[in-house]
Order: C-alpha cells, then structure tokens, then sequence
C-alpha cells in the first residue's frame, strides 16, 4: 500500500477528545479484559468486533452478520397433518395431555443453522510489557473504544471503531515518542480457514463455513459437518492491511509485522458469500475476496481523521438524538459502580445502561443487514448458546422494544425484512404442516428464515416448539412502527400484506371448544408447563391466554389497517367475527390473570415467561385505566411469579421492568431495575442468562430494559401521550430528549421533586392528541392552543405537522 502521511491529519492522543473518569456516557475500566464478556463490543450493523484491550497483546474478536452454518433447505414436515386431529381430541376431550405433548414432537422438523464467529484480529506488541495509568473504555458519545497506557517513557492510545458508512473496523495505534510501535498482526478463526498474505502489507483469512452445525444444548462436541460441495457452507473472508506512518510495514509468513511506526492505522473488511435466504449461498471466492478489496480500497484512500469523522457523523445522527439525566454520577469505573449498585443505587448507571442499549442496537441492526440475534452480532462459539438464532418466542422481539420509541426507527428495518422472508417460508410451512392459508412461523428462526417447529436437538425435543404464535407477533412490530410514523406506504407495500397473510394463517388455525368459543390448539404458554388433571406436567393444551391476546391484537389491527387502506371489507367482517368469539380473558383462583384457558396449577410458579401477560405489555389490550380489573389480575400474576422467584433471567427481568411501568408503579420498576444491574449484568454492562452455575451473554434484556426505562418516563399506548406515568421516587429530577411517541410525535421533558416541570413536543404530523399530566398535576397549557380539557384530566389538542410546542404543567 502507498504510504501517507497521516500526522498532519489525526489530532494528537491528547486532543483525541478521550473522556475523562466519571464521563456520564462511557464505559471504563482500569484493567484489560480477561475474559470475552468483560472485552468491549464495537459493530456497525453487520461487522462487530469485542475489544479486549490488552497491554502487551491485542484481541478484536470479530463477527459479520451472515457468517451462518448451512443454507437452505426443507424443514417442513408433510407428516404433521395427520396428528392435528389427535391432538386436538386428546386436549379438548381432556383425555391425555400428555399424550398430546409426544404427538406434538412428531410434529416437527429440524433444528435451526448457527451463527458462526468470523474469527479474531490479533496484534502482539514488543517492548510494551509493563504498563501504567492504564484505561480502557468505550464512549457512546462517538461509539469508539480506546486504550490508553504509559510504557516506559511513552505513551500509548489505540482507537477502535466499525464504520457504518466505510464498511470497515479501524483501529488506530499512536504513541507519543517517535518510532515506537512495533507489533506483529495475525488473523486467524475457530471456523476452518486459512490466513496467508495479501501484498506487502496486508493479511487475507479465507474460509468456508460448515454445511450443518448441530446445537450445543446436550453435548458440547456436537457435530459440526463440513461439505465441499458448491453451496453447502458459504465462504467467508476477513483482510486487514495497515497504513503506517514512519517505520516499515511488511508481510511475515502468514503474519503482518509492523516496525518502528510512529502511528499505525489498521483497516479490517469482512464478507461472505451469503446471496439472501432463499438461495444456496454459492458466490464464488473471487467475488468474496472482491467485496473485502474493495471495502479497503475505499477506506484506505480516506486519511484516519476523515474515516474517524465519517464514523461519528454517520453514527451520531442516530444516538444524539435522544438524551437522558437521571441524576447521580460517580467517578469510578464502570464494573465497581455495578458491584456498589446495591448500597449506591447511582440513577447515572441506569442512564448509562439506558444509553447503552441504544448503542448496541445502533451497532447490531442497521437498514440492509440481518436484525440482532441472541448476541446481536457479537458470539466467538462455533455452538454458542441456542446457536445465537433468532427465538422469536420474546427474545427477537424484546430487542426490537426500544426501536420506536427511543428513536431508532431505521434500526427497526432489519427485523421487517426478517418478518418478510419468514412469512414467505411459512406459506408453505402453513400448507405443508397444517393444510392451512396464510402464513405461520414458530419460536426459532435462523438466516435462513426457518419457519417450521424445530425438533431433533440431541436430549428431546420441547414440545414448545409447537409455538404457532410468532407470526402475530412480528405484525404487532409492523403495525407498531405504522402508529409510530403513519407512513401509509410502508402499512400499504410492506406491513398490511404479511398482517393479512398471518391474521388468514389464524383463522384457519382456530378451532371451536367445547363451548362454541374459537380457540387454538394445539397451543403452549411459551415454554411454559402445567399440572394437568392427573397431576403430571404437561405443555399443550387450548387456547392459552397468550395465542388470544395476539389473535385479538392482530385482528383488530388488521381491520383498522385494511379500513385505513380502504380495502378487503369482506375480510374485515370475518375477523370482527372471529375476533368476538375468541376465549376471553379469564381471572382465576388466586385472582391472577389465568394463563391457561382452564386455571391449571402451575408447576413453574417462579417461570421466566409470563406471556399471559403480553396484553399489559408490549400489547396494549389491558391498561390501570381501560381495564382497571385485568390489570389488577395481572398485577397479581407478576406478584406471583415474582415471589416465587421469577424474572432470573435478564430477559424476564426487564419485561418485569415493562410490566411495571405499564401499571404505573415507578418504585416497583425501579427495584426491578435494581435487580437487573444486581443479578442480570455483567461488567461490560451485556445482560446476562444464567448457564450451569455461571452466566451467558444475551442481549435481549440490554434492550428490553432501555425499552422499559422509556416507558417509566413516557407511554403512548393508551389513547395519550403520557408524561411520567411509572416515575421512581429515587429520580426526582432529570430530563430527557428525543422520546417519540405514537402518532409522530418527539418530545423533551424535564422534572424535579418528583414533579413535571416543562416539556417540548415537536409535531412530524398533524393530527389531534391526548396529552396526560402526571399523577396529581395539570397541563396548564400547550403553546398557544385552545386545550379542551377533558373529564378525566387530560386535555385534547390539534397538533400541526412541523410545530413545536412548550407544555406548561400545574
Ligand atoms: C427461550 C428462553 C430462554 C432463552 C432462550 C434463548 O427459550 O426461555 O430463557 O432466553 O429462549
């Protein structure tokens, strides 16, 4: 590579804009990480590199979002059909459910392909052993990780970020004495490959990905089947190539080695030979290779400072966007604020944690690339846990939660393109597996868009597969991000055609009961197990209370867009039909919201899911104000599970979190909060799931809480716009920026001693909107409109698209 010299462009360390300790919006450390969760995670959507920070050796563990195990292939199973009438008498006539749940597992196909890791970046420092004033941290403000240590008598700063618009990670590398920098660059990946060098000054890793991985669950050596057929396995590549300033750069083997350098940039690409879901993944080498050459052909004609400008533009269009104040603050590093969470319960770190979760979605979903999975896009496994897929029976959707309402709706377009191929598969899964129309999609989906119920996975096969469910709802995704924007085109082109595939899939699903109500069986409350009458646990029954609330979601926003459209009136009618006759909401013994159609005794009272729940939150269906018993019903069950030990998951955490929140009990969010930084976090701030006696990384409840805390501080579901709804007693002032909510809306609000003192909305659209005080407050005024206020408080105004308007409280 040509030699530039870069000096005049990049600004010295000290000038690098580096927080300082206690800089509200970073994570920082004092030591380099040791193990993969403690490394800091960097991604523009589709590369994503952990930064381990190390002194005298550097790790990125690197990923790209296509990189998967297999390729397309059939998993529908022909042979399902002709045990749904057995399943169905043996749960309506309630005569063995046990039987029902092994006729279920006959039912199903094959397990879903694994996300694979592309492999690491390795760089090995001489002369740098022995460090002092060391640091590490990853700043939200311009999403770059940094390294900074003394060594001798110079000083050392490396910068890592994943440009979106340079389709490149870059690490940067200085130190403040000339000459200093010299260090060895090696790719290598537990995928099998093979590194050799590109040029005088770069590394190529070429490999090709295995054609079945089977998961990890059982055995941790499960197959992993490599095929050198064309297509069965799809090739990946990752090239580095270093532009150093002063010294010498030059190829070793298979390893890079940099000499003497007074600065060295360091520019990572990385492709696959992915060609969509639906197609053999079959792109030649040469073109793979090409992707990477071009990528850094273009980067490496931008000087450091210009990619480092593009970088921060491109991202903080997204992030800046949305600010947040909880109070609090604390100059210690990150993982020692989480270890005093329990006697300094410092507001700051939650806002942090908040920030946090919009940064990782901002890096793991981006227009064009594959929606955040279990991991987002960071996983080193060749078996990570349940094959890092996406489980779209909460855990996909949860990562999705904060999408609308903290200002990411770009970010949101991935999940819609996932959505679109899997209602695309699932036609034929509907026909195939259940002779029924539409489309239907179960609680495991991979890159492929698998959409039939996976089984075949070494110690049994849950009968919980046998989710039909995930389709309504992904709608409520779709019909969510309409209500968020009203852009018609997209409820027109993209969200009204796969509601009204899926909402065609449940009618044909449903089934009368012995009582003329219609109702889904075979059906489980996800994952969930009951006593059944000969009081052994079983999974399947009819009708759970979940499978009703997303049908009556789906059905009536499938008439209000279809009437929005003006179009299908016959269809409409027939799901007002439906839609009247489905088993309704039911409260039981103990006065909880009853999750099973008949109030089984729970052998899982402390279970992670409580998808009974889904009507409180994120459904709409049950609100303190609407439906003043149901929420109160639901507030038991959440009690329940509670005490009995729930929410031990991160994921289930911050839907308690959510729960709480919708019914407006800002203190019992706020310990749920607690418990999450307590119990669910690890020290790089990923939401943790327990795993044997240790933890794993999953990355739902990173979002699923953010989601949660902007509901503590603003909800629009309800027919207002409310401010303050669910705010803790320990935030009794702060502000925030950039929430949106339904109907176009973004507004700022600021509070103190515990009450609202001004907001600001700006209007996208115009249209009329309900605005609601806080809990013992007023709106006194709204601009200069005329305000109607209305019985119960809240006021009525016109809003005109492209105002902003100051919200006076009393
Ligand atoms: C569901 C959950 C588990 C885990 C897995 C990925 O099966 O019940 O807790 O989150 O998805």
């Amino acid at each position: 590579m040509r030699r530039r010299d870069f000096l005049a462009a990049v600004p010295a360390a000290a000038a690098l804009g580096a927080p300082v300790a206690g800089a509200p919006l970073s994570l920082w450390y004092t030591k380099p990480a040791e193990k993969w969760t403690d490394a800091l995670p960097v991604g523009n959507g589709r590369l994503g590199a952990m930064v381990f920070g190390g002194i005298a050796e550097e790790r990125l563990q690197l990923n790209e979002d296509t990189l998967w195990s297999g390729h397309p292939r059939e998993w529908n199973n022909p042979d399902a059909k002709q045990h749904l009438a057995e399943v169905r008498r043996l749960v309506l006539d309630e005569e063995d459910y046990q039987a029902a749940d092994r006729l279920c597992q006959k039912m199903q196909g094959p397990y879903n392909q694994s996300y694979l890791p592309l492999g690491n970046l390795r760089l090995t420092f001489e002369g740098v052993n022995a460090a002092t004033a060391y640091r590490r941290d990853l700043d939200l403000e311009t999403a770059i990780a940094r390294v900074t240590f003394r060594a001798g008598d110079a000083e050392f700063t490396r910068e890592v970020f994943a440009s979106a618009p340079d389709q490149v990670i870059v690490v940067h590398l200085t130190s403040s004495k000339p000459g200093r920098l010299t260090f060895t660059v090696a790719l290598d990946s537990p995928v099998r490959s093979k590194p050799e060098p590109s040029g005088n000054d770069g590394l190529r890793l070429f490999g090709k990905a295995p054609a079945h991985v089977e998961p990890n669950y059982v055995r941790s050596d499960n197959p992993i089947v490599y095929d050198d057929a064309e297509g069965k396995g799809m090739r990946f590549e990752a090239r580095v190539r270093a532009v150093a300033q002063g010294g010498t750069a030059r190829v070793e083997g298979d390893r890079l080695r940099i000499e003497g350098a007074n600065s060295v940039t360091l520019l990572l690409a990385g492709a696959t030979g992915f060609r969509g879901s639906n197609r053999m993944p079959d792109t030649p080498a040469a073109e793979v290779s090409a992707a990477c050459v071009n990528s850094l052909r273009a980067a490496a004609a931008r000087p450091y400072a210009e990619l480092r400008r593009r970088h921060i533009g491109d991202y903080q269009k997204l992030f800046k966007r949305v600010s947040i104040d909880l109070g609090g603050g604390s100059g210690l590093p990150t993982d020692e604020r989480l270890a005093n969470f329990k006697s300094n319960p410092d507001p700051a770190l939650l806002a942090l944690y908040f920030q946090y979760g919009r940064y990782l979605l901002i890096a793991s979903s981006r227009p064009g690339t594959q929606p955040a999975n279990l991991q987002g896009i960071w996983s080193e496994e060749m078996r990570p846990p349940w094959s890092s897929n996406y489980t779209v029976n909460i855990n996909t959707q949860m990562n999705y939660w904060p999408a609308e309402t903290c200002n990411l709706s770009e970010c949101h377009q991935p999940l819609f393109d996932l959505i679109a191929g899997v209602a695309r598969n699932g036609t034929k899964t509907a026909a195939v597996n259940y002779g029924a129309r539409g489309w239907v999609s179960h609680h495991n989906v991979d890159l492929w868009r698998q959409s039939a119920p996976v089984g075949n996975y070494g110690g049994g096969s849950p009968t919980w597969a046998n989710w039909q469910m995930s389709g309504p709802w992904f709608c409520e995704h779709l019909w969510e991000r309409f209500l968020f924007t009203r852009d018609l085109a997209f409820l027109r082109e993209r969200a009204y055609p796969i509601m009204k595939g899926a909402a065609e899939f449940c009618l044909d699903w449903l089934i009368e009961d012995k009582q003329g109500r219609l109702t889904t069986c075979p059906s489980v409350s996800t994952e969930n197990v009951f006593k059944a009458p000969n009081g052994k646990n079983a999974q399947v029954s009819a009708g759970c209370t979940m499978d009703m609330a997303l049908m009556r979601e789906l059905f009536a926003n499938s008439i209000e867009a279809a009437r929005t459209l003006g179009v299908d009136e016959e269809f409409r009618t027939r799901l007002e039909k439906a839609k009247s006759r489905l088993v309704p909401y039911q409260i039981g013994k103990y006065g909880q919201l009853q999750e099973w159609s008949k109030d089984f005794e729970e052998s899982e009272p402390g279970h992670r899911h409580m998808s009974h729940m889904y009507g409180l939150y994120p459904g709409a269906e049950i609100t303190p104000r609407r439906t003043p018993e149901l929420a109160q019903a639901a507030r038991v069950s959440l009690e329940r599970r509670l005490k009995a030990g729930g929410a031990y998951t991160g994921w289930s955490r911050a839907w308690a979190i959510g729960f709480w929140a919708r019914l407006g009990d800002g203190d019992r969010a706020h310990e749920s909060l607690g418990m999450l930084m307590l119990h669910s976090t690890g020290p790089n701030l990923f939401d943790t799931h327990p795993a044997g006696s240790g933890w794993i990384f999953q990355i739902d409840g990173n979002f699923g809480a953010a989601a949660a805390l902007a509901e503590m501080l603003v909800q629009s579901h309800d027919g207002a716009i409310e401010f303050l709804p669910a705010l803790p007693k320990t935030w009794p002032r702060g502000s925030v920026t950039g929430i949106r909510a339904r109907g176009g809306v973004e507004l700022d609000l600021e509070w103190d001693g515990g009450r609202a003192r001004k907001a600001t909305l700006r209007a996208r659209l115009s249209g009329e909107h309900r605005l609601r005080a806080p809990k013992g407050q007023k709106i006194a005024s709204v601009g200069g409109l005329a305000i109607k206020e209305q019985q119960d408080g809240s006021v009525l105004v016109q809003l005109q698209a492209g105002r902003t308007y100051q919200i006076a409280f009393a």
